[in-house]
């Protein structure tokens, strides 16, 4: 009786509002078929369940079962000494460093095990162990083997000769294996880094031991008890995060590329409209690309196709979503069917005829509207598995990866036939530009013999571009989906300052036409737009997957390199920004930007405001240590402001404040000379 009482007073879950929940028309045609269909999506469920003010400042410990100790800040803010105390005594500034460095710590460990598994397959195919994987591109091999300080050439008779290709392969996989655990040393590519970073570091002592060792560190020093000190906590947590951009993130990209092939510019579709009715619909979602490779590698060959049809579809539509679509996207043109937020969109289309997904971001919400469709929801990855009984485990091992793709490919044809006659693909696709990276930003801009970096220093120096911003990140579900890096993003590039993006935030760009040439002409500055034109680059340039945050770092040190803007990361025009973060992945990236030199700028909520003297240290005293430091702004133009106040501060420093174009001097001006 009590509990049907109950039953009759319990209000019904609230739905959201589509066009309140995000800018994109086929998203917003997808939640309110969600809802008219009875699924429950993401959307929903934020109007329903807000966050934890307390949590969301990072001043609740549950570090020890004494807690939860929640450190709420006084309603007319802090007069005089901070008084607030855990149990044991913690201070606030204590709670949110360990709270902060433990998110370091799990962004860092997502990477970097990221890296380590793409490191186990390149040692499996350097040593000839699997057929299924072949090292691709070895020119790229030679290039970082060095700093690995493996050898490309070798003396034989007092004569330098090419070292045999395959061992250098060797050799590099099992340096780069040592660098998650070696026992002494230091991460050997911190010295990519420009030289007067490394010294920073150095003086510091901030240099990673090795990929692991920092991570484990950070969970034995926010154990109860152990370090309670937020500056020391932050060095560790400092240390963790070079291990992670400069260490775990760097070697899978390179791993990645050389394995796979480094990207190079190409075209491609975007959006959940990628998606075709007559076709088996696959979508890939998560972040390693090693099974996904192989998906693309299958659903190529013409006995798969024969089998696609043998089912009565006309062929095999492969998507992505999250940075697995990105990896897809970059290498082989498989379009991207949304970022973070539009998981669950795709299958509420009715056109899912499979979804397979590796690790980092994968909704276990997906197995629950799987549930409302036809959709084989399939795991793949050993440590990421659901509860679900509707989930179909398939583990992948690099010893049978193409048997298992076939596998999974003929059980997405197979459930062609299992589609309702209800199936809604929206219409909207955009075409984008993706594929950037480090050397062929360098191609585009010098061509083949004289590629360099000198024509965007050239470009700053002269004021057609005002800057640059690395604008990454996910989407969070209590923002308007795209809302903030869309707006945010446009007002860079109005004001001339150049993007480089990765992860959902390309995604969200490509889904709104910014990663197109073409775009440079509506939406950018004309100093911005007259260089896209000449050089046939967008005016956002889509470098990969989250992992590929390390391109950026690689491209600020090539524009130290080049020269005219400084000796340091720290130097030039550059900020760092997510205006729409929300995994701790992002975290540890923001502080390796930040502690590259790079001033990084959060949108959404940062969990340190709830201890304004511990902020206060990695907002602004980090400047004066590593020449950059984090900051938060909410509203995007306000944000878009903040980086654009930056790069002035910066051009002013280089003395490139009054920008003018480089003069030919004429006989005339000689003379007067
Ligand atoms: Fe509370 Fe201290 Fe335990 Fe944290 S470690 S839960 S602050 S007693
Ligand atoms: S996938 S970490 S939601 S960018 Fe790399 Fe997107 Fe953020 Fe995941």
């Amino acid at each position: 009786m009590a509990e049907e009482k109950k039953a009759k007073v319990a209000k019904a879950p609230k739905l959201a509002d589509p066009i309140a929940s995000t800018i994109d028309i086929a998203s917003q045609e997808m939640i309110a078929r969600a809802q008219t269909l009875g699924v429950e999506t993401i959307f929903d469920r934020a109007v329903n369940m807000k966050p934890c003010a307390i949590g969301m400042q990072g001043i609740c410990c549950k570090n020890c079962s004494m807690g939860p100790c929640r450190l709420p800040l006084p309603k007319d803010g802090i007069e005089g000494e901070d008084t607030r105390k855990g149990l044991c005594g913690a201070t606030a500034n204590t709670i949110a460093a360990r709270n902060f460095v433990r998110m370091i710590a799990g962004g860092a460990a997502a990477h970097s095990d990221h890296g380590r598994s793409v490191a186990e397959v390149f040692l499996s195919a350097a040593k000839k162990h699997t057929d299924d994987y072949k090292i691709k591109d070895y020119d790229r091999l030679l290039d970082v083997a060095p700093y690995l300080g493996v050898a490309t050439t070798v003396e034989v008779d007092g004569e330098e000769l090419d070292r045999d290709l395959d061992e250098i392969a060797v050799e590099f996989a099992e340096k780069a294996m040592a660098e998650w655990g070696k026992p002494e040393g230091e991460l050997l590519y911190a010295k990519r880094a420009p030289a007067p970073l490394y010294e920073k570091w150095k003086k510091a002592g901030v240099i990673p031991r090795n990929i692991d060792r920092e991570i484990v560190e950070i969970m034995h020093r926010t154990h109860m008890g152990v370090d309670q000190d937020y500056k020391n906590l932050m060095k560790q947590g400092t240390r963790a995060a070079i291990g992670d951009g400069w260490g775990g993130s760097m070697l899978a990209t390179d791993m990645q590329d050389i394995m796979f092939g480094t990207p190079y510019p190409l075209q491609a579709e975007s959006n959940i409209g990628i998606m075709k009715e007559d076709h088996v619909n696959v979508i890939v979602h998560g972040h390693e690309p090693v099974l996904s490779e192989m998906i693309v590698a299958a659903a190529q060959t013409p006995e798969m196709l024969e089998y696609a049809k043998s089912m009565g579809a006309n062929g095999i539509q492969l998507g992505g979503i999250c940075c697995t679509a990105n990896e897809m996207l970059q290498r082989h043109g498989v379009p991207p069917a949304g970022n973070f937020l539009q998981q669950e969109l795709v299958i509420v289309t009715g056109a899912c005829d499979a979804m397979v997904v590796d690790i980092q971001c994968v909704m276990q919400n997906l197995a629950n509207v799987a549930k409302c469709f036809h959709t084989k929801l399939i795991t793949t990855h050993p440590i990421a598995r659901m509860e679900q009984d509707n989930v179909i485990h398939i583990e992948f091992d690099e010893h049978h990866a193409m048997e298992d793709a076939i596998r999974i490919l003929k059980m997405a044809c197979d459930n062609f036939k299992n589609r309702g006659a209800d199936v809604v693909i929206p219409k909207q696709t955009a075409t984008q530009i993706a594929g950037f990276g480090v050397e062929s930003i360098k191609y585009h801009l010098g061509g083949s013999f004289r590629g360099d970096y000198y024509t965007l220093n050239d470009n700053i120096i002269n004021g057609r571009i005002r800057g640059g911003a690395g604008v990454v990140g996910c989407n969070n579900a209590r923002q308007k989906h795209n809302d903030g890096c869309i707006t945010m993003i446009k007002e860079l590039i109005k004001n001339d300052v150049i993007v480089l993006t990765t992860g959902c935030n390309a995604i969200a760009c490509a889904t709104e036409g910014l990663l197109t040439p073409e775009s440079a002409a509506v939406h950018c500055g004309a100093g911005l737009a007259e260089v896209c034109e000449t050089v046939g680059i967008p005016p956002v340039l889509h470098l990969g997957s989250c992992v590929d945050n390390s391109r950026i770092l690689l491209a600020l040190t090539e524009m130290v390199k080049a020269g005219g803007l400084g000796n340091d990361i720290c130097d030039l025009p550059a900020a760092g920004s997510a205006p729409e973060w929300m995994s701790e992945k992002a975290i540890s990236i923001g502080h390796y930007f930040v502690v590259s030199g790079v001033y990084t700028v959060f949108g959404g909520m940062l969990p340190t405001t709830g201890a304004p003297v511990f902020q206060n240290h990695i907002f602004k005293e980090y400047e004066d240590k590593y020449g950059g430091m984090w900051d938060m702004v909410v509203d995007p133009i306000e944000h878009a402001h903040a980086i654009i106040a930056h790069i002035d501060k910066k051009r002013k420093a280089l003395g490139i404040d009054k920008a003018r174009d480089r003069v030919m001097m004429d006989f005339a001006a000689r003379q007067a000379l």
